[in-house]
């Protein structure tokens, strides 16, 4: 199952992102067990290798892009790999015309159902049954198509109904072509599609693969390509196979482009494949890049050189709550960061807090902010008068202060935290993590 996978491909990450110190070593081991992980879920293993080269390469080889950390950026190059094998980009469906072809149960006619049903959201779609060799197909077309309620065309034999649906959905903005499967693909099935296909004059070959071929996907597509040719691949049954990914990029590797994945049986299992999303997915990410972009944009370097110092004054901290705020809402850090689940009622109270603090730090004078040590009783009176706050939250946010700034002095300073990590990050704010 997929699930499966992922979940060992998580571990991996958590794994690393759970060590003090990353690393070239911890990289490698993380690798090392990436590498296992996907030839496990069979995974070609020349992709595999290839896949590894590159995230070392770009890890030790290359320089890392200032305001990343070894951590971060492993995890991001990790990802951004995975995404270059299963795709890349996300394609779109092209025209009216779509045929669907593939070998016996690949689920060529379950796909057609659930892809006349999903373009329906973007206008008049029909059903049309090319099948004539297995008795039963007409009547399994016939009855997914009421079912989703489209026009569907059936007759008796596949070039007279090729030629008629030409014109009776002349008027369609999709017609979907469902084809009849075989063992393999043989003389007999390639010469029909080749002369169905000259009829109906197809604007998309879409060949259908079952996600359990695994990296048997890579002959199956190129064969497919060389004798009838197609433009896009679907990949079913992703919910029932650990080798969705080996298929997909087995698929990826001819040069192919994956365009809808399905992952079960019932009608609206199917979605268009979007590399990125796959693989956020499967990693836990979330999105963490984004998160990643925009926490490398609020973190300024040139702040570094004062604060390595330990020269953290409370004005820094401030600022550093501001940053932090300008990132996102709090829940939604959170979900972004692989490996972390705080219950929600932490996160908002951590969040309140910190808007409590703002308004505390802004009720100092300059002076109070710049040396803390004068704030005595008299002055906290005052200071949580002017911030609507109570004594105590006064007194606690002094004494965090002088925490972090001790943290940091030990830590080597906001070194850690301008670089980017997110996880020194979320220290200085409390978080356990
Ligand atoms: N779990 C799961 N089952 C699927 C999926 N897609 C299709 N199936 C099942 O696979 C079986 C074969 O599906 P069909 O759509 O009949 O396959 P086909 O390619 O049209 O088969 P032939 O016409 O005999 O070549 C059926 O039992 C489907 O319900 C999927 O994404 N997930
Ligand atoms: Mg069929």
């Amino acid at each position: 199952m997929l699930e499966a996978l992922s979940e060992k491909l998580k571990n991996a990450i958590r794994k690393l992102l759970g060590k003090s110190v990353v690393d070239e070593k911890a990289v490698e081991e993380l690798l090392k067990e990436l590498k296992i992980i996907l030839i496990e879920a069979d995974v070609d293993l020349g992709i595999v290798n290839n896949f590894i080269e590159s995230v070392r390469k770009k890890l030790f080889k290359e320089k890392i892009p200032a305001g990343f950390t070894l951590r971060d950026y492993s995890i991001k190059i990790v990802y951004e790999e995975l995404v270059k094998i299963l795709g890349e980009k996300a394609y779109e469906i092209n025209g009216k015309k779509i045929m669907l072809i593939g070998l016996f149960g690949s689920g060529k006619t379950t796909t057609a159902a659930k892809l006349a049903n999903y373009l329906r959201k973007f206008g008049k779609v029909a059903l049309v049954c090319l099948d004539y060799h297995r008795p039963a197909a007409p009547e399994q077309l016939k009855q997914l198509a009421e079912k989703i309620n489209v026009k569907y065309l059936i007759g008796s034999d596949a070039y007279s109904v090729a030629k008629e649906s030409l014109e009776k959905f002349k008027n369609f903005d999709f017609i979907v072509y469902d084809t009849a499967g075989r063992d393999a693909l043989d003389e007999n099935l390639a010469s029909e599609l080749k002369s169905l296909a000259e009829i109906i004059k197809p604007d998309e070959k879409l060949l259908v693969i079952p996600a359990e071929i695994g990296k048997v996907a890579k002959s199956q597509s190129e064969e497919f390509n060389k004798l009838v040719g197609i433009t896009g691949i679907i990949v079913t049954k992703m919910d029932s196979s650990a080798k969705a990914g080996s298929a997909i990029s087995a698929c990826v590797a001819t040069g192919a482009k994956v365009k809808f994945v399905c992952y079960g049986e019932k009608i609206d299992a199917i979605e268009k494949y979007d590399p990125k999303r796959f693989v956020s997915r499967i990693l836990g990410l979330g999105d963490l890049e984004t998160l990643i972009e925009k926490a490398k944009e609020v973190v300024k370097p040139e702040k570094t050189e004062k604060l390595i110092e330990g020269d953290f004054t409370l004005e820094d901290f401030i600022e550093q709550i501001e940053s932090f705020q300008k990132i996102g809402p709090f829940d939604k850090i959170f979900s972004m960061i692989p490996g972390l689940s705080l219950p929600k009622d932490i996160i908002k109270k951590q969040e309140d807090t910190m808007k409590k603090w703002k308004y505390i730090i802004q009720s100092m004078t300059p002076k109070e902010r710049k040396e803390p040590e004068i704030i005595d009783e008299s002055r906290i009176k005052r200071i949580a008068k002017g911030s609507g706050t109570s004594e105590e939250e006064v007194r606690n946010l002094i004494s965090q202060y002088f925490k972090v700034k001790k943290m940091m002095k030990s830590f080597g300073g906001m070194k850690g935290l301008s670089r980017g990590n997110l996880q020194n990050l979320l220290k200085q704010f409390g978080f356990r993590v």
